[in-house]
């Protein structure tokens, strides 16, 4: 049994990521506008105000605005099949909350959109992928005021409306369930509150030091989850062939060892960090685990109990899951164990698994075993991988070649994964590679973390041409699509 026929094959960017151009066509400043890089050791720093004379990664990025014929014609060479891509809310609404829509933002997703048409390329397009108005953070705290839930929807509607004809398949939020799994960055990144304290500081500071209020992030991504639900309601009704979906940032984890505590640990873990989300958005009703963990934070729980609310969380499921997938994680309740680095979370190292140079652990039966587990949790819902891949430090040759076998490797292993679960019987209908061309990175902001088939001549001092070149991934990409995933030499 082999993939799908139409298996949508391609690979996953987010707009603050690859854009750059932060002020141009009448774009406003977003969240992401307001980070300085890190690296792997020391995290990204927030910037009340845009200094002077600093590198702000997104504000050039790999400068896919004024490349993205071009990128979308090496995408094209390489055979894919779908693209998926975010809307930069900032660029459609720049403060958020604007009474009419910049039509120059809107005309530039669509030539976007047209460009992979050409191609033959399916859009899939995400529509808040860390990226709110900063105006929003400052005026009503993000999502933890209730009128950002309608102005997301406003927003929602108007790039529905607009590309009904062009585009069918959307997701709502990137990674929602980021609030959970790493408060501070998700505080911020994620759901856009931010305490005056924060906001009012006169000097850029470490996301670390950025202050937690539980009981406003939770509620926050509550009012998320109202605002993906009536935008889910929302489409339909504009168009009833789209597929809306959720996002999740699936960790996978592993009890280390047979210690049923440490079992018990995994289970907690697996329920806060990926299935709180998981079940409010696809079985549109909280699990009941939720309130417990909740109450624990020391969160009052009664928004949980807004009948209305209940109404459109349970009308407005997505209609298939999507996920990213990069790593696995163990847990245990022992003390003193070796720790590893990982995508919002770290954990305790595996014995059995490497890591890549940022510490994630390659694990790529941890993707076969989180299809299972998707597919029997929510029978009957497709799901796609949109984001999986692997970031490194890549080494141009004298000749311009770039021999990045490890990437390969990454996505041969990942692949036969996934191939092993679609003949387990998984509904699988696409997978999306993460940085098909090189981007900036979200967790550090680097350009040296590396994860496209293209690479792209700039670099985390602001140096580089943006130039674009081929990899020896590229070619072996190519071959995999063309197959239909058989041919993975
Ligand atoms: C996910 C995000 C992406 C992306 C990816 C890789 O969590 O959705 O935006 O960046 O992780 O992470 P990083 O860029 O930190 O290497």
């Amino acid at each position: 049994m082999s993939f799908p026929k139409g298996f949508l094959w391609g690979g996953a960017v987010a707009a603050n990521q690859c854009e750059g151009a932060y002020l141009e066509g009448g774009k406003g400043l977003s969240i992401p506008d307001m980070l300085l890089g890190g690296d792997v050791n020391t995290p990204r720093t927030f910037c009340p105000k845009i200094e002077e004379g600093v590198f702000y990664p997104s504000h050039t990025a790999i400068d896919f605005y004024h490349h993205y014929k071009e990128d979308i014609a090496l995408f094209a060479e390489m055979g894919f099949k779908c693209f998926r891509f975010s809307i930069n809310w900032a660029r459609i609404f720049p403060n958020g909350d604007d009474a009419a829509p910049n039509e120059e933002g809107l005309k530039f997703y669509e030539n976007v959109i047209d460009e992979c048409k050409k191609y033959g390329i399916e859009p899939l397009i995400t529509l808040n992928h860390y990226e709110m108005p900063f105006e929003l953070v400052k005026k009503y705290k993000g999502y933890y005021n209730r009128k950002t839930i309608d102005l997301f929807v406003k927003y929602a509607v108007t790039c529905f409306e607009r590309f009904k004809d062009k585009v069918k398949y959307w997701l709502t939020f990137n990674e929602i369930n980021m609030p959970i799994m790493e408060p501070k960055m998700g505080n911020l990144y994620s759901v856009g509150v931010m305490q005056d304290v924060d906001l009012q500081r006169t000097a850029p500071c470490k996301f670390p030091e950025l202050t937690d209020v539980p009981q406003e992030r939770i509620e926050a991504l509550h009012n998320q989850f109202v605002a993906s639900a009536k935008a889910v309601i929302a489409g339909h009704k504009i168009n009833p062939n789209f597929m809306i979906g959720n996002m999740i940032c699936h960790i996978t984890w592993y009890p280390l060892t047979p210690n049923p505590k440490d079992l018990l640990e995994d289970q907690r873990r697996d329920s806060i960090c990926n299935d709180i989300c998981g079940d409010v958005q696809v079985r549109g009703e909280y699990p009941y685990f939720a309130r417990k963990f909740y109450q624990d934070l020391g969160v009052d729980t009664s928004f949980m109990d807004n009948e209305e609310d209940k109404k459109i969380i349970k009308e407005g499921v997505v209609d298939f899951y999507t996920f990213s997938y990069y790593m696995s994680n163990c847990v245990t309740v022992q003390e003193g164990v070796d720790q590893v680095k990982g995508n919002m979370m770290g954990g305790a190292k595996n014995p059995y698994l490497k890591a890549s140079d940022w510490g994630w652990q390659i694990d790529p039966d941890g993707l076969r075993w989180t299809l299972n587990k998707l597919a029997s949790r929510y029978p009957n819902t497709p799901l796609m991988v949109v984001e999986n891949g692997f970031g490194a430090f890549d080494k141009v040759e004298a000749d311009g070649s770039i021999h990045d076998d490890y990437r390969i490797s990454y996505f041969r292993e990942h692949i036969k994964a996934m191939h092993e679960a679609v003949k387990d019987g998984v509904p699988l209908i696409g997978y999306t590679t993460w940085g098909p061309i090189d981007l900036v990175s979200a967790g550090t902001g680097q350009y040296a973390k590396r994860y496209g088939f293209i690479y792209v001549d700039k670099h985390d001092d602001g140096s580089g041409d943006f130039a674009r070149s081929r990899k020896d991934s590229f070619f072996w990409y190519k071959k995999v699509i063309e197959s239909n995933g058989e041919d993975l030499v």
